[in-house]
């Protein structure tokens, strides 16, 4: 049976949920015109993941791979939140949960590095799980040390040089404590996401589970859904695009999630 479309149906069984996730991806942000990875224009499509986004690819190419996150750290410090970010962080509110969905718990877990529902939720005392790390932290490769920074540029070199002009590693940002070549602080393909410890709990108990503009192709993330809905929960996927994949969620609201979130939640 293809999934509901019913919001009605979905805001009763918000009502009697306890434990709600939210998994969210790149298309939460796409409203702020931050790129998606795989969608039309998404970055993969023009950038070689292999080169850019594993620990093989910083070890072979340090510069490449931090002009291309400089230009990322950039644009999201040049954005903001969308409806669809504040829809959520609505939802992370005691007193509309009060209202809506009594006793319920709320956590969001995000692939999202930009830090945008971080800056909705301000004020909102909710945890985010911030599983593939931040575009705004550097962790050092020597001593591990990790430090959220929204310097820009994070060095002149990468601040002033065209993407012709040659940047020597020296030249790229080092850490204060020990010296060592700094890195972007997100997990890379083959690395451990954050939090796994925390997201599996929640995910065990979720009995309400909204997916929220991913292409749900990354794992462990892709399988959280199938989990909570192979538990018994309800899955919920807010998604401009509907895909065969998704025969598995109970609810699908198709549609751009900026609008489609707002409409459900609100
Ligand atoms: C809208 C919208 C709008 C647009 N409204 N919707 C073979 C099989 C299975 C697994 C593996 C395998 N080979 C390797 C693996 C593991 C690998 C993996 O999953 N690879 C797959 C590609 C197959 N995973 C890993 O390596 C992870 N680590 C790991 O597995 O460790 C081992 C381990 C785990 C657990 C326990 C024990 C051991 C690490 C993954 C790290 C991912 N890193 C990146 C880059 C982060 C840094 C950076 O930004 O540069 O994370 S990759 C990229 O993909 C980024 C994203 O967070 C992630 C997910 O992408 P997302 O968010 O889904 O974006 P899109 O673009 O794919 O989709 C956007 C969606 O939005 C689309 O559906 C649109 O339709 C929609 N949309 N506009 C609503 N307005
Ligand atoms: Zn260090």
């Amino acid at each position: 049976m293809p999934p509901s479309t019913d919001a009605a149906e979905f805001q009763r069984i918000l009502r009697t949920s306890k434990h709600i996730v939210a998994i969210a991806g790149a298309g939460l942000s796409a409203a702020s015109g931050i790129p998606t990875f795989r969608s039309g224009g998404g970055l993969w499509q023009t950038h070689d993941v292999t080169k850019l986004a594993t620990p093989q690819a910083f070890a072979a190419d340090p510069v490449l791979v931090w002009r291309f996150y400089h230009a990322r750290r950039r644009a999201i410090l040049a954005a903001a939140p969308n409806a669809a970010h504040y829809a959520l962080a609505v939802l992370a509110l005691p007193a509309y949960r009060a209202a809506v969905a009594p006793d319920a718990r709320y956590t969001l877990v995000t692939q999202n590095v930009d830090s945008l529902s971080t800056r909705a939720h301000r004020e909102v005392p909710s945890p985010i799980l911030e599983m593939h790390g931040r575009l705004l932290d550097t962790l050092c490769t020597g001593c591990g040390h990790t430090e959220h920074t929204t310097a820009d540029p994070l060095c002149p070199a990468l601040g002033e040089a065209d993407d012709a002009t040659p940047i020597a590693i020296e030249q790229l940002p080092h850490c204060l404590r020990c010296g060592a070549l700094l890195r972007p602080g997100v997990v890379w393909f083959d690395e451990i996401p954050h939090h796994l410890r925390a997201i599996n709990a929640l995910v065990e108990k979720a009995d309400l589970c909204l997916v929220v503009g991913t292409s749900s192709t990354v794992y462990p993330a892709a399988g959280y859904a199938h989990e909570i809905a192979e538990n018994g929960g309800t899955v919920a996927v807010f998604n401009s695009e509907r895909t065969d994949d998704d025969d598995f969620a109970h609810f699908f609201f198709v549609g751009p999630c900026e609008e489609t979130l707002p409409r459900v939640l609100l």
